[in-house]
């Protein structure tokens, strides 16, 4: 098989490429190791930039996303007994995020994707990138028994943080930053109104949690846990008592209760890898980056990847001019670190840090205390919430 684009990871970063690239006449392929419906039965992200729903109209994928996706212009801090509210719409100059669910947001790519007959291999095997740093690189993977190869201009790794395309850089080549933090999420999907119209971040003595919605039918809530603790470990019952004790008791007598659809425990890291680019291999979405889900940066920070990433594409296909995928793996990071930045700000200031001095959970209140008391503490915490501009 020979194409000019090589997607390895068929998750909303492959997708959103290809899908993109298709429509400029950019021939592409992506590999997927999983079935499609495994990829649609992993339950993410839910909150989404203006600028990413801007892509997913550019895409021709924005339809039922506009129709059925909530605008959402604040959301609610819960902290010492009090429930204040984060006015996004005032304090970013009119913006607000989108709440619209990844599993639905990659359905949705994936229908666009077969409408215009869009190659997308699943179960594909060992996926291998081959003579990345020459101008002749190409890819293999097996299917059963068979070896198939594929030959590109260009290999795209957007196979998530566990995906192979990091790993083939050698490693003098790629610099690892890392921190992993003491704790996990633990979060339950259940078919049962959302305890309030707009999300709700509780910081608590207990640990953090969190009231999230995929509709008014259905509701996502996550609490913070320790990184020995199993799903198993949690009933439905055990779940919904520990989520009321960290909630304002305005807010857990309202809360409506149901079986679990879905439990899973995340663990909470950050991470980045720089260049995002080696040779023809370009990295792009949760293959070069984590973030803690906190600060609902993950597929938006993808978002922006794959933004500058077609642009780049687009001009040298187009143009014969490589300075976009030249300046690609720069112009990436520097948003990428603001991303960071932030996630990792409304994760110090939101959870219980099991091994933090007393002085510094008396910090950890000041900064809130602080935050709702100064307009532009709160400008700041808008403006990098609905997305910095790209
Ligand atoms: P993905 O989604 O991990 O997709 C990568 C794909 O690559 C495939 N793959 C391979 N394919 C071929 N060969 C291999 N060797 C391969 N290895 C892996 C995988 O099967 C998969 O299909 O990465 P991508 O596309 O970059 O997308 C990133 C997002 O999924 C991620 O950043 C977000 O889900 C993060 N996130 C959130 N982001 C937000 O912007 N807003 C949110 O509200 C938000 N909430 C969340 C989140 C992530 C969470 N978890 C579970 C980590 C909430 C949670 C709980
Ligand atoms: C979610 O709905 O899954 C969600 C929302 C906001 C976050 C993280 C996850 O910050």
């Amino acid at each position: 098989m020979k194409v000019q684009v090589c997607i390895i990871g068929g998750g909303p970063s492959g997708l959103m490429l290809s899908q993109l690239l298709h429509l400029q006449g950019i021939d592409t392929v992506i590999l997927e190791k999983s079935s499609r419906d495994y990829v649609l039965s992993r339950i993410r992200a839910g909150v989404l930039e203006h600028g990413f729903a801007r892509l997913m109209r550019e895409a021709q994928c924005g339809e039922r996303m506009d129709r059925e996706g909530e605008i959402h212009h604040g959301f609610y801090i819960a902290h010492d007994g009090k429930l204040d509210r984060v006015d996004l719409h005032k304090y970013s100059g009119g913006n607000s995020v989108m709440v619209y669910g990844q599993t639905e947001l990659t359905r949705d790519l994936y229908e666009a994707r077969d409408k215009i007959g869009g190659k997308v291999v699943h179960n594909a095997l060992d996926v291998t990138p081959h003579d990345i740093a020459s101008d002749k690189p190409y890819v293999t993977y097996r299917s059963g028994e068979e070896v198939i190869r594929v030959d590109c201009d260009y290999i795209v790794g957007a196979d998530g943080f566990h995906g192979v395309s990091r790993k083939s850089i050698p490693q003098d080549k790629i610099t690892e930053y890392e921190r992993v933090y003491p704790f996990g999420w633990l979060g339950v999907l259940s078919r049962t109104k959302p305890v309030s119209p707009e999300l709700i971040y509780a910081k608590h003595e207990r640990g953090f949690a969190l009231c999230s919605l995929r509709s008014q039918v259905l509701s996502r809530y996550y609490v913070q846990v320790p990184l020995t603790d199993k799903v198993e470990d949690w009933s439905d019952d055990a779940f919904w008592a520990e989520l009321k004790h960290r909630l304002p008791a305005e807010v857990a007598d309202k809360l409506i209760t149901g079986p679990s659809i879905e439990k899973s425990i995340a663990p909470l890291r950050s991470f980045v890898a720089e260049p995002m680019r080696y040779g023809r291999l370009f990295l792009a979405g949760d293959a070069a980056h984590i973030v803690p889900p906190t600060g609902a940066r993950g597929l938006n920070s993808a978002g922006s990847d794959i933004h500058y990433l077609y642009e780049g594409l687009v001009d040298h296909y187009k143009k014969g001019d490589d300075k976009g995928l030249d300046g690609y793996s720069q112009r990436a990071l520097a948003r990428i670190w603001k991303a960071q930045r932030f996630s990792w700000w409304l994760t110090t200031l939101l959870h219980r840090f099991p091994d933090r001095l007393p002085y510094e959970d008396r910090l950890q209140s000041t900064e809130i205390e602080y935050l709702f008391s100064s307009d532009a503490a709160q400008r700041s915490l808008a403006e990098n919430y609905v997305g910095l501009p790209y």
